[in-house]
C-alpha cells in the first residue's frame, strides 16, 4: 500500500496526502465512518458514497466474528462482497471491543478469553487468530491486536500493558507475513502505539512499531478518560517519532475539535462512533455549532436543517420537521441525523485538506474550533 505525502504546512505539523489501496484511493486527512457489524447504522452505501463522500469505512473483528461469523463471510467472498461496499475497508482487531463489550474476559500472554455479548458463548482472541480473521474479512487495512489500558492507568500498569501489546505485535507481524490474502488483493497491517499518557512509554512504543517498517501506524489508548491536554501532548510525542512518509491513524477520536487539533499535530486518519451515535439521538454537528434537534426551540423553525451543509438532507428537510420525527420516534429522524453528521465530518476533514493545501489551515482551524463547539 502506497502513501504519498502531497502537502505539508509550514509552521504546523498538518499534512495532506493520498493513500492507495486495492479498493481505491483515499485523500487524507480522512474520517472513516464506523460500520461495526458491516453496516454504517442507518445509512445506505449509495448515500455514504455519493452524498457523504466517504472514502473508507471501518468494520469490527469482534462483531463480525461473532455474527454472521467467518463461515458466512468467507463463503460470500469477503466483507466487500457480503455488504456491497466496494471501497476500502479497515477493521479494528477486536481487543478494544472485547474489553468494552465482552463479559468475564481473561487476559493472558496467549490472548484474551471472552464471552459473547450476544449469547454468552466462550471465545478466545490471540494475535494470530485476529490476523487470520481479518484476512478472512478481507480488510484492506488490518489492525494489530493490542491492549488499551484505561485513561487513568498508573505508570506500572501502562508499562506492563505496553510490553504485552509489543509482544502481541511481534506475533501479529509474524502471522501476517506468513499468510496470504484470501481474495487476490493486497492487505496491509498497521501496528498500534500504546503506552498511556506517559511520554517515556509512548516514545518506546513508537520506536518499537517503526522497527517493523509497515505501511502505516495507529495511535491507540487515547480518548479513554485521560485529560484532553494529555491526549494532545501524547499525539505530539508519538508523531515526533513516526515516519513522515507513512499515514498516522488516531483510533476512536473524536469530537470535531479533537479532529482539528489532531490534524494540526500531524494525524491523517480518524474514526469515531460520535457522528452516527449522536446523530441518531438528535445531536447535530454543524459548522456554526451543535444543535439538539429535540429542543422545543426548533418546534416552528422552518429553515433548513443546515444551510451550510453538503448533504441533501440539510436542504431537503426543515429543523421543525426533523424535530417532529424525533418527537414521534420515527426512524427517518435517526437516519437524517446520521447522514447529516457523517456529511459534516467528511466536509470537515475535506475542508481541512483544502486549507492545508492553500496554506491557511491554522487561521481557519482557530475560527472553526471556536464555532463548532458552540451550542445553537
Ligand atoms: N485500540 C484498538 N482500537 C481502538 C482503540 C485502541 O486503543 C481506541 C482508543 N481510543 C479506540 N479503538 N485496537
Amino acid at each position: 500500500m502506497k502513501f504519498e505525502l502531497q502537502y505539508t504546512l509550514q509552521g504546523t505539523k498538518a499534512r495532506a496526502g493520498k493513500l492507495y489501496t486495492a479498493h481505491g484511493e483515499i485523500e487524507t486527512p480522512i474520517f472513516m465512518p464506523v460500520g461495526t457489524v458491516g453496516s454504517v447504522k442507518g445509512v445506505h452505501f449509495r448515500d455514504l458514497k455519493d452524498d457523504v463522500n466517504a472514502q473508507i469505512i471501518l468494520g469490527n473483528t469482534y462483531h463480525l466474528y461473532l455474527r454472521p461469523g467467518m463461515d458466512t463471510i468467507e463463503k460470500a467472498g469477503g466483507l466487500h462482497k457480503f455488504n456491497g461496499w466496494d471501497g476500502p475497508i479497515l477493521t479494528d482487531s477486536g481487543g478494544f471491543q472485547v474489553f468494552s463489550l465482552g463479559d468475564i474476559r481473561k487476559l493472558s500472554e496467549e490472548g484474551a478469553k471472552f464471552q459473547s455479548h450476544i449469547d454468552g458463548s466462550r471465545h478466545m482472541f490471540t494475535p494470530e487468530n485476529v490476523v487470520d480473521i481479518q484476512r478472512t474479512i478481507g480488510a484492506d487495512i488490518i489492525m494489530a491486536f493490542d491492549e488499551c489500558p484505561p485513561g487513568d492507568s498508573d505508570f506500572d500498569y501502562a508499562k506492563k500493558s505496553l510490553e504485552l501489546t509489543q509482544r502481541w505485535l511481534e506475533r501479529c507481524v509474524k502471522r501476517f507475513d506468513e499468510t496470504e490474502p484470501k481474495y487476490g488483493y493486497d492487505q496491509t497491517l498497521f501496528p498500534i502505539v500504546q503506552g498511556g499518557i506517559y511520554p517515556e512509554l509512548r516514545k518506546k512504543a513508537a520506536e518499537h512499531v517503526i522497527s517493523f517498517e509497515r505501511d502505516g501506524y495507529a495511535i491507540g489508548g487515547l480518548s479513554v478518560g485521560e485529560k484532553e491536554e494529555d491526549m494532545y501532548s501524547t499525539i505530539e510525542v508519538v508523531n515526533e517519532i513516526l515516519p513522515k512518509d507513512k499515514p498516522r491513524y488516531l483510533m476512536g477520536v473524536g469530537t470535531p475539535v479533537n479532529i482539528l487539533e489532531a490534524i494540526d499535530r500531524g494525524v491523517d486518519m480518524f474514526d469515531c462512533v460520535m457522528p452516527t451515535r449522536n446523530g441518531r439521538n438528535g445531536m447535530l454537528f454543524t459548522s456554526e455549532g451543535i444543535i439538539n434537534i429535540k429542543n422545543k426551540k426548533w418546534e416552528n423553525d422552518f429553515s433548513p436543517v443546515d444551510p451550510n451543509g453538503t448533504s441533501f438532507v440539510d436542504h431537503h428537510y426543515t429543523r421543525a420537521y426533523l424535530r417532529h420525527l424525533f418527537q414521534a420516534k420515527e426512524m427517518l429522524g435517526a437516519q437524517i441525523g446520521s447522514l447529516h453528521n457523517l456529511a459534516f465530518y467528511l466536509w470537515l476533514v475535506g475542508e481541512a485538506r483544502e486549507q492545508i493545501k492553500a496554506g491557511t489551515f491554522k487561521q481557519w482551524k482557530n475560527v472553526m474550533v471556536e464555532k463548532v463547539s458552540r451550542r445553537l
